[in-house]
């Protein structure tokens, strides 16, 4: 049951995911009124909504959690070297337990709307449970990957099967043991529910209408002797992990590697073979770190590609089913790498069958799938479609802003922001990971704490000065969206249909989405606002 407590804070905060929990703890820290407002039942963002069997994190959970305190990050005590959802919910809550944020966070509560004031420069937040709370800030912590993407399918209404989504699985168990069952979608999500699924379905049908390239998660109980020598010196692994534009601090063979400085053209083809075997064998997302060429020229690209397709045919027996599994047609690395944990092999069970959809619509019908004329019959059909990533889950909450402006306008052409932090228009309203932000290839949870101390620190300015109101130039916006557009240009990113760019979703529009321009660049230019007196921002105080 929704139950608010505060109706006038200095800021509201939506979302208890691992950005909500972060700035909650932070902004209290330095002595602002403040509370998260979250639609679950539970604190945990991402990993309380997203539960389907097979669930864990692709970063290492060393890496995958709050460096905030020391404590914190020594006394937890991590099972698994990829935490599963269960471990990552647990933690969460032992967060919002050990820092005594749960007296500060509504829970059942949705927003539905946001709206802000001009006379007293506050937002309005507005609950489905009709409940009104003021807020001089609002920082939305609303998650990049949160907002469902539900593709229309033909005749969906008529299928008289079960259907589950990925981003929203029931609480309770699901047994497919005697079933017949049918998963579309192969991302990251995809691949995870797809081999839990094939261990246990009578028989399961994949349609599948773009590979993704999978490498070997490698989880196993978190090795002590790791897990001693990280915590030996966890401020100099955090500080080294900061320092990684791509993808956090990647570890090979549970020792940090830095991306290699010579181009993948010119080693020889034995040494980089070696190099990507080495990444390969060491399991989860270590080819991340190998030649910075094959994030800006095809060629390159393509020798990590054509390695990873040989992997491929190597772990399935049947060379058609093999050919249907290997990608071809958009750069590895454009889309997310899948971190898989005996993916492939699932296709070499007798249970298992693929079906290739890439040039052929799904269409329901009361029994199951009809693609090319053949109906797949299927007790039931889950659904890993993925997300309107980055801002889809803002652009769902009706957020006006000065004027009434509405969000939804701002952005009808692209995401525009402000160092993926603010936009023009929308005063006193920060995102946390969100649109422009380097969230996607980063790690989230580092981003989300150099983010909260962003906002504490200009706010805490602002209210020295005894300033109300902030908010980027339309100048600052423009530039921000043009640098953060060339710099994706010049890589290999827009070659993919993925979620980062937004072509997973039909008719999104791709501008400033992501930033794709390294942490170092970000931080510096994040670190000039306050340097610099907030150049490229309006800042003024309330008439009221
Ligand atoms: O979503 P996705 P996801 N007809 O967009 C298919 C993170 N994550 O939830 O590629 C048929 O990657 C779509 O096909 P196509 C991670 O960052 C992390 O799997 O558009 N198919 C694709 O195969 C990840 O990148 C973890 O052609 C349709 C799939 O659905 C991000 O979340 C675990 C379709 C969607 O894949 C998103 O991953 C899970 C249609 N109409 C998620 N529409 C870990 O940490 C969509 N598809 C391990």
């Amino acid at each position: 049951m929704e139950v608010v407590t505060k109706k006038d804070v200095d800021v509201v905060i939506v979302g208890a995911g691992f950005a909500g929990l972060c700035a909650l703890h932070k902004l209290r820290k330095q002595g602002f009124n403040a509370m998260i407002i979250d639609a679950g039942s539970s604190v945990g963002g991402t990993w309380y909504w997203n539960r389907y069997p097979g669930l864990r994190v692709d970063i290492e959970s060393l890496e995958y959690s709050f460096s905030f305190s020391d404590e914190l990050q020594q006394e937890w005590e991590w099972s698994e070297r990829y935490a599963s959802q269960a471990e990552l919910l647990r933690y969460l809550n032992h967060v919002a337990d050990r820092f005594d944020l749960r007296k500060d966070i509504s829970l059942n509560t949705r927003v539905v709307s946001a709206i802000f004031d001009d006379a007293t420069d506050k937002w309005t937040i507005e609950t489905k449970g009709g409940n009104q709370i003021k807020a001089r800030y609002c920082v939305m912590a609303t998650g990049f990957l949160s907002a469902p993407n539900k593709p229309n399918f033909s005749g969906l209404d008529r299928y008289e099967g079960k259907q589950y989504f990925t981003t929203k699985w029931p609480d309770e168990k699901v047994d497919f043991s005697d079933k017949r069952v049918g998963v579309i979608g192969t991302g990251s999500s995809g691949v995870q529910v797809i081999t839990e699924i094939g261990k246990e379905a009578e028989h399961l049908t994949v349609f599948q209408r773009t590979p993704s390239f999978c490498v070997p998660l490698r989880n196993c109980p978190l090795p002590p002797e790791y897990e001693k020598s990280v915590k030996s010196n966890y401020a100099e692994w955090r500080r080294r992990e900061r320092e990684e534009s791509f993808g956090g601090w990647i570890s090979v063979n549970y020792k940090p590697v830095r991306m290699v400085t010579k181009s993948a053209l010119e080693v020889t083809a034995e040494e980089r073979l070696a190099l990507y075997e080495d990444r390969y064998q060491s399991g989860g997302l270590a080819l991340y770190n190998v030649y910075p060429d094959v994030y800006t020229d095809m060629e390159a690209n393509d020798t990590l590609a054509e390695f990873l397709r040989d992997k491929i045919r190597e772990r399935v027996n049947d060379p058609d089913v093999a050919e249907l599994l290997v990608p071809t047609g958009y750069p590895v690395l454009g889309k997310r790498l899948c971190g898989d944990s005996g993916y492939y092999e699932t296709y070499n069970q007798g249970n298992v069958s693929l079906v290739d959809v890439r040039d052929e619509s799904i269409e329901f019908t009361t029994k199951g799938i009809l693609v090319k004329g053949v109906e797949y019959e299927l007790d039931s059909v889950v659904f890993a479609t993925g997300y309107d990533a980055l801002s889809g889950a803002l652009l769902r909450i009706d957020i006006q802003g000065s004027g009434g402006s509405k969000l939804k306008e701002h952005w009808k052409d692209g995401a525009l922001t402000a160092l993926g932090m603010m936009t023009a228009g929308f005063p006193n309203m920060f995102f946390l990971n969100g649109p422009g932000s380097p969230s996607p290839l980063y790690q989230p949870v580092l981003l989300c704490e150099e983010q909260s101390d962003w906002v504490g620190a200009w706010i805490m300015d602002m209210r020295n000065k005894g300033l109300t109101r902030i908010e980027p130039t339309e100048r600052l916006e423009e530039e921000w969206v043009e640098h953060s557009t060339k710099v994706i240009n010049a890589t290999i990113f827009p070659k993919a249909a993925s979620w980062y760019v937004g072509k997973n979703i039909p008719g999104k529009p791709s501008i400033g989405l992501a930033y794709f321009g390294g942490i170092i660049e970000y931080r510096k230019r994040c670190a000039e606002v306050l340097s610099s007196g907030f150049k490229g921002f309006k800042l003024s105080a309330a008439r009221k």
